[in-house]
């Protein structure tokens, strides 16, 4: 079990090689393998101080640099962050347009800090709707950073759950009429590879700040099984205490993916 001390400590200690996971010095701690995260409140957060809602977008991506690096010497092998979804088109043309220079901004100042620590970028969700300079951002970063074997710090954007369900099933549909697949084939496997995950494992912890209680069309095939945590902090708040505090509470759940705990089956 990871003691949250000892984490502490070892976060703290001076001299960590920077390749070197902290995990590695927990060898009996259970890190997640894959952590999703609703990075929600930077809105309500920048609202409190009187300032513009994109005040609390531009402070919510520093964050995303803090809580990455943590992961990273932590020994998360996949971190997936809703940055933006399909549903934010709706909101002001001016915030909808300061949301999409962020990537840019993000990778322009944090890349090689990401490839200090052996990270890889990658991002899932519709490409096409993005102005060209954002796509061009991304994919030099993803270029640049596809060696990288640490960290995947996999950005949702222009993501809806229900959307990639969608083209998961028409491109079944299209792949059954050209016979590369036949019906008794479409096993939940099978159909895991069609989704924009399909490289990753399901994530086994899902984070959403600032106190809502809902999905918001984020992986809902993919969080079957995933020990959810929400919390009331807002997400430019988020410290890497507070994350340090959710893996903690993490490993304290019992996970049953629905059958039954070794001690309960002699019962
Ligand atoms: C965004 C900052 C975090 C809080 C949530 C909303 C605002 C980082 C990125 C990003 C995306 C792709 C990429 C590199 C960085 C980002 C959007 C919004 C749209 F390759 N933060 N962040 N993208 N916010």
């Amino acid at each position: 079990m990871l003691n949250k001390m000892k984490l502490w400590k070892a976060f703290n200690k001076e001299g960590l090689n920077k390749n070197e996971c902290l995990s590695e010095q927990f060898n009996d701690s259970q890190i997640p393998h894959h952590v999703a995260i609703i990075m929600d409140g930077n809105g309500r957060w920048a609202k409190q101080r009187h300032l513009p809602r994109i005040a609390g977008h531009h402070e919510g991506m520093k964050v995303v640099r803090k809580i990455a690096t943590l992961a990273s010497r932590l020994g998360v092998k996949v971190l997936t962050l809703y940055a933006f979804s399909t549903e934010n088109w709706k909101r002001p043309k001016h915030e909808v347009e300061y949301l999409m220079k962020l990537p840019e901004e993000f990778l322009g100042s944090f890349l090689p800090e990401l490839q200090a620590h052996n990270i890889r970028v990658e991002m899932m969700g519709h490409k096409e709707q993005i102005p060209s300079y954002t796509q061009r951002a991304i994919s030099k970063a993803m270029e640049e950073t596809k060696d990288n074997d640490g960290l995947v710090l996999n950005f949702a954007l222009n993501y809806g759950s229900r959307d990639e369900i969608m083209w998961a099933v028409r491109n079944i549909v299209k792949d059954a009429k050209n016979g590369i697949i036949n019906e008794d084939d479409v096993t939940e496997n099978v159909f895991s590879q069609y989704l924009m995950t399909k490289d990753y494992k399901d994530p086994d912890l899902m984070i959403r700040t600032s106190g809502e209680l809902r999905l918001s069309n984020f992986m809902l095939w993919q969080l079957a099984y995933t020990e959810f945590i929400f919390t009331d902090v807002l997400w430019p708040d988020f410290s890497e205490e507070d994350f340090l505090n959710a893996l903690n509470e993490y490993q304290n759940r019992s996970r049953r993916f629905g059958g039954l705990k070794s001690e309960e089956q002699n019962e």
